[in-house]
């Protein structure tokens, strides 16, 4: 796929997250709307994997550390191919496959259970170190949030990561600058992640996670560095997509049509305005049809 079509696939998942959310009445809109980007370059680019066998031993692993902004995982792995796309509407449903946190033994293809803050990491760790154990040249790529790096079962991975030179392993951190009640910054200041990072032995490298090359070559080069693992700090922007959403943190874990948030249209138009907005590209093309 050229990067442009990634994009426009980044763009149809983020419609998908509204509908499921709408449908669901419930769920986390800021995040997975966020991370999109990323996710459509980690499953239509970067990775190694083979949707119709998601049990292939040389796959790569993808643990979701941040469970709830898993409706971006199901939207990416439905359009990969995993499962059907209209099974994206049963998010939430009493029985679903797709729960509003992720379930491993529930869907084939998810690495981990989730929604707890701060365990991933660990895993994706100790989950890197018996892969070189058995000698698999498969990566493991890790997400977090940047709240999420409150936790301090987060710092006690990265060491322990770090001290045993995992370079299979790459973390993306979404740097959104929101968690659940107000901006990081306040809540509970990260200040220099870059230099945090790179204090406990990490290759730290920044970029704009809206940027499809910035993420393929962030990927790339993570393959390629030897001695410690790789963490990509990826600048996103909460609610990326639906301008009344992004930057906001009130919409961290409610769907579009829940409640009236100040700013935003009424209730009983937030669903149709987002979808709007995203099949128009925010007015960068005229019709819905273009
Ligand atoms: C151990 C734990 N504590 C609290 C929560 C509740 N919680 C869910 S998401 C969240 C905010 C996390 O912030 P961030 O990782 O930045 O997510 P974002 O708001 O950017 O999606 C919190 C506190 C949780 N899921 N797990
Ligand atoms: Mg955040």
């Amino acid at each position: 796929m050229t990067h442009r079509d990634l994009e426009l696939m980044a763009n149809t998942i983020r419609e998908d997250i509204v509908k499921m959310l709408v449908e669901a009445g419930s769920g986390h809109s800021a995040g997975p709307l966020g991370m999109a980007d990323v996710f459509t370059a980690l499953y239509f680019e970067v990775m190694n994997h083979r949707p119709k066998q998601p049990d292939w031993a040389e796959r790569d692993r993808l643990f979701l550390s941040n469970g709830h902004i898993v409706p971006v995982l199901y939207a990416t792995m439905a359009h990969a191919g995993y499962f059907p796309i209209k099974e994206l509407m049963t998010l939430r449903k009493f029985g679903s496959r797709l729960q509003g946190h992720p379930e491993r033994v529930r869907l084939p293809g998810i690495e981990t259970t989730s929604g707890p803050l701060g365990s991933g990491l660990s895993q994706a760790a100790g989950h890197a170190y018996a892969l070189r154990m058995n000698g698999s040249r498969s990566r493991v790529y890790c997400l977090t949030g940047d709240g999420e790096l409150d936790e301090g079962n987060i710092w006690e991975g990265m060491m322990w990561a770090a001290k045993n030179h995992l370079s299979n392993l790459t973390v993306i951190v979404d740097r959104n600058n929101i968690q659940i009640d107000g901006n990081t910054e306040i809540v509970m200041p990260l200040g220099d992640l870059s230099k945090k990072w790179a204090a406990f032995g990490w290759h730290v490298i920044e970029i704009d996670g809206h940027n499809m090359d910035a993420i393929i070559s962030a990927c790339n080069l993570s393959k390629a560095v030897t001695e410690s693992p790789t963490v990509i700090i990826a600048h996103t922007i909460p609610g990326k997509g639906v301008d009344y959403m992004e930057y906001d943190y009130h919409w961290h874990g409610i769907p579009a049509g829940l409640v009236d948030v100040p700013g935003a249209p009424k209730k009983a138009d937030q669903a149709k305005v987002a979808l709007h907005e995203l099949r128009t590209l925010g007015g960068r093309i005229r019709s819905e049809h273009e």
